[in-house]
């Protein structure tokens, strides 16, 4: 299904004498108005591919109805995000769930919706059915190098989806890693995962530049393995992306952490050696949840926006296009459409309130040691209701004022359950 310009205007039309005398409240107090408001309409996030069925764990996975049967259902359904908060201009695919099969058409259907390719995803932490040989204990670490190099031609077979689809980045998650002390020579996991890394960087594209091909090392520090991760936290990953090369960036994951790291530092000292590639953006209260970005802790997405902004801005960084924005949630018991709509306004506001922070004052109480005030400039920024800005840059950019509620009001859910059926179950987790 597609939305029709006019139920986003009407929409709007309801709304819009409540929402100017909000935005005008905040466009006299706040002085950079103007420019959060263009930043917001730049901003784009993209939406996981595996994120629009409901999401299971190991105990069950109660299936919602209307969900997207096919790469072009996922497709049409991140387009509808989109037409909603003109800020999910782009997907994150995942290989082999999403296999295209025929590249140019997949990539003109996302273009109709004025959608791009974000990051591609390689997937060797599953066996899949036609598979020769198993990753039960490992892939790019395998002891065994016919393993290896399976997963090595996954990966390459996903830069090439890649490059036929217009995205200009691979992230490898790997699931490597052992259950029991003694299972692994952590060393030699770790050399073989760089060889096997290196052949596929070397694969990565050269376009003379222009956009130049990224691949990004995401870390987690446990599950499906127990004991050791090899690529379990940044510093295993800035180690591989760095003995790889001027194209390899960490990627954080918001719950690949372990309890209470202070992911802003990570990001501060990453963007420092220039080797963030970006993020999957998610929440979490244990481990890696996956929940709805800034649901539990929107006081550290503030704070990892406010290190975001602070060294992008001192490497000159665009904040739009430099780093790659995805999104890596999906759960049991919401709309998944409604969850990411919530995800996407979550990230949008913790960046809309970092740009606020006074960042000369930030600098002159630190050099002053004056811990109390520079707490204060941080919160004074987070405390403020930044709500009204992001619908504004909604609503400028041509999306609805209240995305979420326009849904609702539509009843999407229940006209894509009209065309897909209730029993549908979307490729993927
Ligand atoms: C691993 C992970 C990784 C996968 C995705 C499905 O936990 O975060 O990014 O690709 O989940
Ligand atoms: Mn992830
Ligand atoms: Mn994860």
């Amino acid at each position: 299904m597609q939305l029709e310009a006019y139920q986003i205007a009407d929409h709007n039309n309801k709304l819009q004498e409540a929402h100017q005398r909000k935005l005008s409240y905040w466009t006299d107090e706040i002085a950079n108005a103007e420019t959060v408001i263009q930043k917001l309409i730049d901003f784009q996030i993209a939406i996981p591919s595996w994120a629009l069925g409901t999401g299971g764990t190991r105990f069950g996975r109660f299936p919602g109805g209307g969900e997207p049967r096919s790469l072009e259902e996922k497709i049409s359904d991140v387009g509808l995000l989109h037409a909603l908060n003109q800020s999910s201009g782009a997907i994150s695919l995942h290989i082999p769930w999403d296999i295209p099969k025929d590249g140019e058409a997949i990539k003109s259907l996302a273009a109709s919706y004025g959608l791009r390719f974000d990051a591609m995803n390689s997937n060797t932490f599953q066996d899949q059915p036609d598979q020769p040989l198993s990753y039960k204990f490992g892939s790019l670490q395998h002891v065994d190098r016919a393993v290896r190099q399976q997963a090595i031609e996954h990966n390459i077979e996903v830069i090439k989806h890649g490059v036929a689809l217009g995205s200009n980045s691979l992230t490898v998650w790997l699931s490597d890693g052992s259950c029991f002390p003694g299972q692994l020579n952590f060393r030699r996991a770790f050399e073989r995962t760089l060889e096997s890394l290196e052949e596929i960087y070397a694969a990565l594209p050269d376009d003379g530049g222009t956009a130049p091909w990224k691949m990004f090392v995401e870390y987690k520090a446990f599950e499906p393995n127990f004991y050791s991760m090899t690529v379990g936290d940044w510093g295993s990953s800035l180690l591989f992306a760095n003995k790889l090369g001027p194209k390899a960036y960490t990627l954080v994951d918001l719950g690949h952490h372990l309890p209470n790291a202070n992911i802003e530092q990570i990001v501060a000292l990453l963007l420092m050696e220039g080797k963030l590639g970006g993020f999957h953006f998610n929440d979490s209260k244990y481990g890696d949840d996956d929940l709805t970005v800034g649901s539990i802790r929107p006081y550290q997405l503030f704070l990892i926006f406010n290190e975001l902004i602070d060294g992008m801005d001192r490497k000159g960084m665009n904040h739009a296009t430099d780093l790659g924005w995805m999104i890596d949630a999906s759960h049991n018991v919401k709309d998944p459409l409604e969850d990411l709509l919530q995800s996407v306004e979550a990230i949008q506001l913790a960046y809309a309130q970092a740009l606020l922070v006074d960042r000369a004052a930030l600098e002159e109480a630190r050099e002053a040691n004056d811990v109390v005030r520079a707490q204060e400039i941080l919160q004074e920024a987070f405390r403020t209701d930044v709500r009204p800005l992001v619908a504004e840059a909604r609503r400028r950019a041509g999306g609805a004022l209240q995305p979420l509620t326009l849904f609702r009001q539509l009843n999407i859910r229940q006209q894509l359950i009209g065309e897909r059926g209730h029993k549908t179950i979307a490729t993927g987790l």
